[in-house]
């Protein structure tokens, strides 16, 4: 049996899971779990980023593994001195710096859909950028804090906005019509790369892996993908609905090219997902269970929004700015959360059909995976607003990607398609099908 530790961090959460594997089937234990909460200082909403390390590094003490790795959201950044020391503290992307930046024209290299989000437009209002001698993406600089290697990784690199989708290096090119420096674009490697062990003082005993440091990426490692009539959905604060392809598709600048392990590239749309009742719940004060049988019980018709209209990005009254885009001002919590999911579902029915019609494949089955895979009222909505099968699992994906990499570097796994047959032997998803009546999206 062997053991890899998995740092996961995502927006809302921080996860420290361990995969043990016996040989045909990964286990995963929830060592820790604790929130991200951001913080907003006077001059912009930044990551707490020393406390996330913190909690990840002191929930695997004393221990000893065969690997660990990381893996994060995507976009955001520190930028580094000679010494990798890091200059200043790392903004989330939700902050308003990025604000009036002048839309980058860069689609035809990096074939990365426009969102202020991008890591090319935090760099851009940047004003630190030019001391920088080094830029490390989030994953990169934990890694580099448990064991003092810096590396770019491959996949989250792909969500700057500033990577050549079609060779996988940075595109000077673009880089420097931007008017940014070149010199913090460091040497990129793949997902898998050994990077050293854990530094002495942090007391953990195992090697440090790169993983595919980009959690999308790494959860599309553990879909469990039947056949190219697949699409993935990879559901959390973000709704990631994308088609696993060879090669680039530049037709649609709706849709990103990020890449993922192997040099495959996730044709997506990144969809404002559940974000839209995390803001409700915290401004309600509600828990997730409560307001999705809320949720269950609404016999009403609810309005259907456009859940990534930009005012809803930076968060904030989410239940007001619902209404004010509805003009409904008189919804229940349970009307407002319904009328979230059904919006999200019928916009996974308008981006499906812009993936079909870039890429050319007709798409049956929907995986959902991440912790939208366990809400089964948004599974079941999606499944009818789609009308297609959703299979629904595993829900740890970030996680399981994660451990599947390590695993896959240490020689014990080989191909894409052997991580993805142990991830589905280790878990059984949830089947939904679509059903067309009326009632049932009242279920
Ligand atoms: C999901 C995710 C998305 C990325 C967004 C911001 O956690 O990584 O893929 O677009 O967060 O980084």
């Amino acid at each position: 049996m062997t053991s890899y530790a998995a740092i996961d961090l995502g927006a809302s959460s921080g996860r420290v899971v361990c995969g043990h594997y016996d040989g045909s089937v990964i286990a995963l234990e929830e060592c820790h779990r604790f929130a991200n909460r951001p913080v907003r200082l006077p001059d912009g909403l930044r990551w707490n980023l020393l406390h996330l390390f913190t909690e990840a590094v002191s929930a695997l003490e004393g221990r000893r593994f065969d690997g660990i790795g990381v893996d994060t959201w995507g976009v955001d950044y520190a930028l580094l001195d000679a010494e990798h020391r890091v200059l200043g503290l790392p903004f989330h992307y939700r902050d308003a710096r990025t604000e009036g930046v002048e839309r980058v024209e860069g689609y035809e290299i990096t074939g990365i859909q426009h969102m202020p989000i991008n890591t090319v437009y935090q760099l851009m209002a940047d004003d630190r950028v030019g001391e920088a001698d080094g830029i490390a993406l989030v994953p990169d600089l934990l890694a580099y804090w448990l064991c003092g290697e810096l590396a770019n990784e491959r996949t989250n690199a792909s969500t700057t906005g500033l990577l050549d989708a079609r060779t996988g290096e940075w595109s000077l090119e673009l880089i420097e019509r931007l008017g940014l420096p070149t010199r913090p674009f460091g040497a990129l490697v793949e997902p898998g790369t050994k990077l050293g062990s854990v530094l002495p003082h942090l007391a953990i005993h195992a090697p440090v892996y790169t993983v595919a440091s980009h959690d999308t990426a790494s959860a599309y490692v553990a879909a469990p993908l039947r056949d190219a009539g697949s699409a993935i959905l990879s559901s959390g604060t973000w709704s990631l609905l994308g088609l696993e392809l060879p090669s680039p598709v530049f037709t649609d600048d709706a849709l990103t090219n990020e890449r993922g392990v192997d040099g495959t590239i996730r044709l997506l749309k990144n969809v404002m997902g559940l974000w839209l009742e995390q803001e409700c719940a915290r401004v309600w004060g509600a828990d997730f269970p409560a307001l999705q049988r809320a949720a269950r019980e609404v016999t009403t018709e609810v309005p259907i929004f456009d859940p990534d209209d930009e005012r809803f990005l930076r968060g904030g009254d989410m239940p007001f700015l619902i209404a004010e885009v509805t003009g409904r001002t008189d919804m229940t919590q349970g009307e407002i959360v319904r009328s979230i999911y059904l919006s999200l579902a019928c916009k996974y029915k308008l981006v499906l059909e812009r993936l079909e019609r870039a890429s050319g494949r007709d798409v049956r089955t929907i995986h959902v995976i991440g912790g939208g895979a366990r809400n089964e009222l948004l599974c079941q909505l999606t499944a009818d607003m789609t009308g297609r099968e959703v299979l629904a699992g595993p829900v740890e994906a970030t996680a399981l990607g994660n451990v599947l990499v390590q695993a896959r570097a240490t020689g014990e796994l080989g191909s894409l398609a052997d991580m993805r047959a142990v991830s589905a032997a280790s878990f059984e998803p949830v089947h939904y099908e679509p059903s067309t009546s009326k009632e049932s999206l009242h279920a």
